[in-house]
């Protein structure tokens, strides 16, 4: 008996085309079971194609999702609607090998886990370019790094598993997203896992929905894992932005300092530090950029609340600008202890430990003040 979960968005022609393939496969194979459709209101209407498939087909059930979005809480969403204890997720763009299910639902007896495998023997991942190859090792290895994953192919969509075990252990995992094996591999203790290869297909009809973003996504999951700490979007284009501030500071810091002839970063007269204009040119300007990234993209805001966001993020980056010439005396005090002249390295490295502290202090000010 096995509940199978086709998570869908804007699939209409594949599953048009999937969902006959797949009822004759497992009536075929003498098993109970039954296919769950969820979709999360897809703009092509794959909602509608899954209710006339589900007329048409009896071992088909739809649901359309409204409001709520995203792979992972739709899967969650079918474990919770299915009829029978095994589950088996499995994508409905036709990328993964269907053939195989009969040989997991085998291995179930003996494990909790059995994930559909680019990574195994007889595993592979078609046509994917080399780069990418690569990329995944490279991705692989750090992954690894962070926090060990005892499975090869954690970004796989294609897996079985009971139901009660993902009930049981509910509150441990986070919906947000599209890697749901990846926490269950990491967050559910001693699980006994089999992998078994296949070739992952081309997609023919519809696109992906994995974005370059993916990767960012995997990686901070591994990292909430790895500390259990939530990150937020919020936060990863904060950070995103502040980086880039980094730089635009540094750079306009630099060139305001040739058009100047202001080449000392700092002024350093009778143990009392005082900024150089150079230095005041770059942080005002990488305040002005930051602060129109952040205001339109990171935290979405209109034109309407503009003026009163600049003034409060003036007052908290400049309280974070104190934070940062703090921390920049105090340490640059310190490299002056072990050198006899002026070096030029002291002085960046210790203006960019100062700008990664009062980084983070501006972000919890901004959030709550700012952009509240
Ligand atoms: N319900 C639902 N399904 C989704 C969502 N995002 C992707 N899917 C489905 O999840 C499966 C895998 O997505 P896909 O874009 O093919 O990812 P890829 O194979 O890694 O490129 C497909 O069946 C998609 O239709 C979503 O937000 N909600
Ligand atoms: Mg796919």
């Amino acid at each position: 008996m096995l509940s199978i979960i086709l998570p869908t968005y804007n699939e209409s022609e594949n599953i048009t085309k999937y969902i006959p393939i797949l009822h004759s496969l497992f009536s075929k194979v003498n098993l109970k079971f039954e296919i769950l459709i969820v979709d999360d209101n897809s703009p092509d209407k794959t909602w509608k194609i899954a209710e006339d498939l589900s007329k048409q087909y009896n071992s088909v059930r739809s649901f359309n999702r409204i409001g709520d979005k995203g792979l992972s809480s739709a899967v969650l969403f079918g474990i919770h609607q299915a009829k029978y204890e095994t589950i088996c997720v499995l994508d409905a763009d036709m990328q993964h090998d269907e053939s195989i299910v009969p040989k997991m639902l085998e291995e179930m007896k003996n494990h909790d886990l059995v994930i559909g495998s680019r990574k195994v023997v007889g595993g592979e991942y078609g046509e994917m370019p080399f780069y990418r190859q690569v990329m995944s090792k490279v991705a692989d290895r750090i992954a690894n790094l962070i926090i060990p994953i005892p499975a090869k192919d954690s970004m796989s969509g294609f897996f079985m598993i009971r139901k009660k075990l993902i009930l049981d252990n509910l509150e441990k995992l986070n919906p947000k997203g599209f890697k749901i094996l990846l926490e269950i591999l990491c967050r559910i203790p001693n699980l006994k896992i089999k992998e078994i290869g296949y070739s992952f297909r081309q997609r023919v009809h519809g696109k992906t929905k994995l974005s370059s973003m993916v990767i960012i996504e995997y990686f901070t999951s591994l990292l909430e894992i790895r500390f259990n700490i939530s990150i937020t979007a919020t936060f990863i284009k904060y950070s995103f932005v502040g980086i880039m501030g980094v730089f635009v500071n540094l750079l306009f810091q630099f060139l305001s300092s040739m058009i100047l002839e202001d080449n000392a970063i700092v002024n350093y007269e009778n143990q009392f530090f005082k900024p150089s204009l150079a230095v005041i040119v770059g942080f005002e300007v990488s305040l002005l950029s930051n602060f129109f990234l952040n205001h339109f993209w990171t935290f979405n805001k209109t034109l309407n609340s503009l003026v009163p966001s600049l003034l409060k993020f003036h007052l908290i980056s400049i309280l974070g600008f104190l934070i940062q010439i703090s921390v920049w005396a105090f340490l640059f005090s310190a490299w002056l202890h072990y050198l006899d002249s002026y070096n030029g390295l002291a002085t960046y490295v210790s203006n960019f430990i100062g700008i990664i502290t009062a980084f983070v202090s501006n972000f919890y000010l901004n959030k709550n003040v700012t952009w509240k």
